[in-house]
């Protein structure tokens, strides 16, 4: 249920919270896409009088990477081929994907796009002659589902009029599993394995940011959708800048952090999300390389990326480098080459983009295109607008500068680090790639029995986006209604007492309390560190250490060792978190998953001994691509019992050609 919003100032935390304890048969955690699609999904198969729960750290409406909206769909299939789209993804993460994960959500996400139409999200058009029509004109052409053309931004890429795409999903979402299902602001800090079967998930932990009360919620099985991880690098927007970034600054790696700690089996974390966006504003780049058909220039005004020394360059990495779209991180690599090279800033050309594409129309159809500039920032990164407001940037005078920000890890964008999932129960999905319990497959459940993700959540299967966060949410949503069935006799049990869970969510509130007397300045005291504190240490070490901005993205095996070192100390002194109240509450955890999934990403990386991302990130003692030893997935694995990280190799199948 959603409750009102806090009266001015944070909320005191108490030594002793309320405790509700709930049981229910599904508990989906996480209220972003992925989440919607499952909360939309799950009601239509689970029995009656299943009981099924969500909670949200934040209010559905607006919360996650779709809270700002978005302004343009990158995946829908429509008149392409699925297999075509798994083509395409291969290719752009470098050739290791997992090909049945990726064909299997292609062939469902169209279903998405169909009902976010449906339930009001306005989708630009194609008139009879071609023509470009959004908004309500869009709506006159009737549905995408009845054979309405889209307007095609790239192949896969769909424009909307998207500001207010999360609060439609959402309410649809919100509609069918009904407010008393969904807590509102209640952040999940844990899960908890089964008393009686090892492997078994049971259940999870966590408090609400609004009331003093910590949640004890045991389930048959859970789905963990809580996004990527950001503000896990030092971003680069510092000083009055601070605060913003390109993906959701609330989105702190609970997804993998969680289900590390419970034993699941991770892959590709090594991969990262480097994007090259509008500098200091992180406007996306996609809609003005693709619909504006700008290019990008060097510091001297040259179109580098059809350079002849581009070519040479991309060639090294063929056939990824040579193939008909370039890879997202080989685009950056390009960038970065200029910019090392000393020809940089890199410049997006909008104003010829703008001027080329204004030759063909009249007065009124120009200021509308301009007015579309705008909006595609307006709906889904007005930070950007705001900047370009601020500096005198119109966009049809002034060109703007383009950067490659700090690393984010997502497994849902154009990256691929998460969890290693069952595909589906197919013929033609090979025996290592799917799995589940007693004899059954579970498409998208991990390695631990009833933990089930989706969207970043899933690893190596990225160029999901929203959509298909959506979609595959609502796959994994059918199968846990099934495991329920499949495990009717299932009784969750936890191992740990109500009152030890308590006094572990609780404890950075209790060393606040027994120490903050101390000190007349709250934010310094020798017996603790808040939450903000330990964020810019973790910050500053995988910045300098870990391949951040720093160093152009690089690392080296030293470098990583010397992080490694700093992570074990930043996890040892976390154990003196201190928060004041429920906001700082919240940071105190984050922090703590924002610290565990950055030692599983440094961990991959140093494992995969190749640069196999070049542009995402570089390993300076391994550089270039090793298909002879590393054209195979990195997966690791923790042990929950035994405190010990495995980090191995696994095979990589080729199902299309
Ligand atoms: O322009 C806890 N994305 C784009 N997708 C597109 O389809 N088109 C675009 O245009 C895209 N672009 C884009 C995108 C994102 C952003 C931020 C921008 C631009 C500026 C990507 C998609 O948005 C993304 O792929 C999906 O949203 C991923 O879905 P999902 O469900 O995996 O994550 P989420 O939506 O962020 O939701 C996370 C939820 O978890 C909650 N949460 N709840 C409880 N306890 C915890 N511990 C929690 N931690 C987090 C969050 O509140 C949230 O509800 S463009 O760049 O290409
Ligand atoms: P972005 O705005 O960078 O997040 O990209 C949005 C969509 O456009 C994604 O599907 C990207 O893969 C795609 N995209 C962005 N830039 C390019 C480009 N230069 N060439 C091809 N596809 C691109």
């Amino acid at each position: 249920m959603a409750l009102p919003n806090k009266p001015l100032g944070e909320i005191k935390a108490e030594r002793d919270p309320k405790v509700e304890e709930r049981e229910v048969d599904i508990l989906i955690v996480g209220g972003g896409m992925a989440a919607c699609g499952a909360a939309f999904e799950v009601k239509k198969w689970a029995a009656p009088d299943a009981k099924i729960l969500l909670c949200d750290k934040a209010a559905m409406e607006r919360s996650g990477a779709v809270a700002q909206g978005l302004s343009a769909i990158n995946t829908y299939v429509g008149e392409n081929k699925p297999e075509d789209y798994v083509r395409m993804v291969r290719n752009d993460l470098m050739g290791l994907v997992r090909e049945d994960l990726i064909f299997d959500l292609g062939c469902h996400v169209d279903d998405s796009v169909h009902l976010f139409e449906e339930w009001g999200l306005p989708v630009w058009k194609k008139d009879e002659a071609g023509k470009t029509l959004d908004g309500k004109k869009g709506l006159e052409m009737g549905s995408l589902k009845k054979g309405a053309k889209p307007v095609r931004t790239g192949k896969w890429q769909i424009m909307i009029n998207g500001e207010s795409y999360k609060r439609i999903v959402a309410e649809a979402a919100k509609l069918a599993l009904g407010t008393d299902n969904i807590i509102e602001r209640c952040f999940i800090v844990e899960l908890l394995l089964d008393a009686n079967n090892a492997n078994q998930i049971a259940g999870a932990v966590g408090f609400s940011v609004r009331e003093n009360k910590v949640y004890i919620i045991k389930a048959k099985t859970i789905m963990v959708a809580c996004g990527g991880a950001v503000n896990i690098y030092q971003p680069r927007s510092v000083g009055e800048g601070k605060g913003r970034a390109w993906y959701p600054v609330w989105n702190a790696g609970s997804t993998y952090t969680m289900a590390m700690k419970v034993g699941a089996e991770l892959t590709m974390m090594e991969n990262r999300f480097t994007p090259a966006r509008f500098k200091d504003g992180y406007g996306p780049v996609g809609a003005w390389f693709l619909l504006f058909k700008a290019k990008t220039l060097n510091g001297l005004g040259e179109n580098f990326a059809g350079s002849d020394a581009a070519k040479a360059e991309l060639q090294k990495y063929a056939p990824y480098g040579t193939a008909a779209v370039t890879p997202t991180c080989l685009r950056n690599h390009l960038m970065l080459f200029e910019m090392k090279e000393g020809r940089g800033p890199i410049i997006m050309d909008t104003v010829s983009a703008l001027a080329a594409l204004g030759k063909t129309m009249d007065k009124k159809e120009l200021k509308h295109l301009e007015s579309e500039a705008w909006e595609d920032f307006l709906d889904m990164t007005c930070g950007q607008a705001n900047l370009w407001c601020a500096t005198n940037t119109e966009p049809e005078k002034k060109n703007s500068e383009v950067m490659p920000t700090e690393p984010y890890l997502l497994g849902s964008h154009s990256g691929c680090c998460g969890m290693w999932v069952s595909g589906p129960d197919e013929a033609w999905v090979p025996a290592g790639y799917k799995w589940g319990d007693k004899g059954k497959v579970y498409n998208r459940m991990t390695t631990v029995v009833g933990l089930f993700t989706a969207g970043d959540g899933v690893g190596g299967s990225g160029h999901k986006f929203s959509s298909g966060s959506h979609a595959e949410g609502r796959i994994a949503a059918k199968q846990m209604v099934r495991f329920v069935r499949d495990h009717a006799d299932f009784k969750p049990a936890l191992k740990q007492s109500a009152k030890e869970l308590v006094d572990m969510v609780y404890k950075p509130v209790r060393v606040f309390m027994d120490n903050c007397a101390y000190t007349t300045a709250v934010d310094i005291n020798p017996n603790y560190v808040k939450p903000s504190g330990m964020a810019l240490r973790l910050m500053k070490a995988t910045h300098e250490y870990g391949a951040g901005t720093a160093t152009f993205y690089q690392t080296s095996s030293k470098s990583l060792e010397i992080v490694m070192d700093l992570l074990a100390t930043m996890r040892e002194d976390c154990e003196k978190l201190a928060a004041g109240d429920l906001h700082e509450l919240m940071r105190a955890w984050e922090i703590k998953h924002r610290i565990w999934t950055v030692e599983a990403h440094l961990r991959h990386i140093q494992f995969r001994k190749e640069t196999r991302y070049p542009g995402f990130y570089y390993q300076a003692d391994y550089p270039g691509q090793d298909d002879a030893n590393w054209f195979c997935f990195v997966n690791s694995k923790y042990d929950p019992a035994a405190e010990k990280w495995d980090v191995f190799k696994k095979d990589y199948i080729k199902l299309f050609a």
